[in-house]
């Protein structure tokens, strides 16, 4: 019928629209969001902070997190709660009174969608998990042990174009493993980014590639709180030079800063969290997305933050 567009105008038409409403969620405090397109959606994987439960005999005033949901949006800013994906009582190497489902990644290779979880081991320290489904929204399946030979938190993982899967992860410094094919081990031993700035990073790294420039972007403590830098490299192994800042530290005085970035419908964004539904606790946060533009040369420009 003639007054209806093409379905490339169209799709051009919501590109341009897609704008993102901060903060993205507001029926519960979401952090850490990893955010993939899959299906053509942007489906967002963030870490779930809840109040302390009755019996919690945890860490005081510190994350408390049991369970993750997924969370699906076309125009990032009407969102659908898939519901609960993952709890930590479903994982049998996980200490099921810990609280400690940290920041999370989820991406899909062959026919299956990976799910990377960080979770305090009944042997006690940080190890990550590894859950699988057919759908991105899940349900996923826990394996029954934690990946061997990685401890630490906030896992991420980058495909490159060949396939090769690599497993970046956090302990104080960055790590990065390559994974098996099976996407559920690693080969040989984990290395260390041991020439990024030795104090004052300890935690979300997260890598993407862009006109064959690999970005490693990573929370640091450069002064109070920690801002949004990054480092650029030929290969997603490295070596990763410092570039710049993308975020400066948050104005409401929220301590961490964990994000991903993602090309949806030929834009840029960026996703982050601060404390816009909890201003007096940054231990319960919420997600927000906004619009990342890149120089001519392959910098990035810093990402100005708004709300609603
Ligand atoms: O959400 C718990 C921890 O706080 C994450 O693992 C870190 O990246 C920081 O955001």
């Amino acid at each position: 019928p003639g007054n209806v567009l093409p379905a490339s105008v169209a799709g051009l038409l919501l590109a341009n629209a897609a704008f993102a409403t901060n903060p993205l969620i507001m029926d519960q405090f979401t952090a850490d969001p990893t955010a993939r397109v899959f299906e053509g959606k942007v489906y967002v994987y963030p870490s779930h902070d809840i109040k302390a439960p009755p019996g919690y005999k945890g860490k005081p005033n510190w994350f408390v997190m049991e369970d993750y949901h997924v969370f699906s949006s076309e125009n990032l800013t009407d969102w659908k709660d898939h519901g609960v994906i993952l709890k930590q009582t479903e994982v049998a190497w996980a200490d099921p009174g810990a609280y400690a489902m940290w920041a999370p990644d989820s991406v899909y290779k062959d026919g299956k969608y990976y799910f990377y979880f960080p979770a305090i081991a009944k042997a006690g320290g940080f190890r990550i998990g590894v859950a699988i489904a057919d759908q991105p929204y899940g349900p996923f399946k826990p394996q029954a042990t934690p990946i061997e030979g990685v401890k630490g938190i906030d896992p991420s993982v980058f495909i490159d174009k060949d396939g090769s899967a690599y497993l970046y992860y956090s302990l104080d410094k960055i790590f990065v493993a390559k994974l098996k094919p099976n996407m559920r081990e690693i080969e040989g031993e984990p290395a260390v980014f041991d020439y990024l700035p030795k104090k004052g990073l300890q935690e979300g790294p997260f890598v993407f590639e862009r006109n064959g420039i690999y970005y490693l972007t990573y929370p640091h403590v450069a002064n109070k709180t920690e801002r949004l830098e990054y480092a650029t490299a030929t290969s997603p192994m490295g070596p990763f030079k410092h570039a710049g800042v993308i975020l400066d530290e948050a104005e409401s005085g929220c301590w961490t800063v964990h994000h991903s970035i993602l090309d949806y419908r030929g834009q840029w964004y960026l996703f982050y969290h601060d404390k816009d539904l909890s201003p007096s606790f940054d231990k319960n946060r919420a997600i927000r997305a906004d619009k990342l533009f890149f120089n001519a040369d392959g910098t990035i420009e810093k990402v100005v933050p708004t709300l609603r």
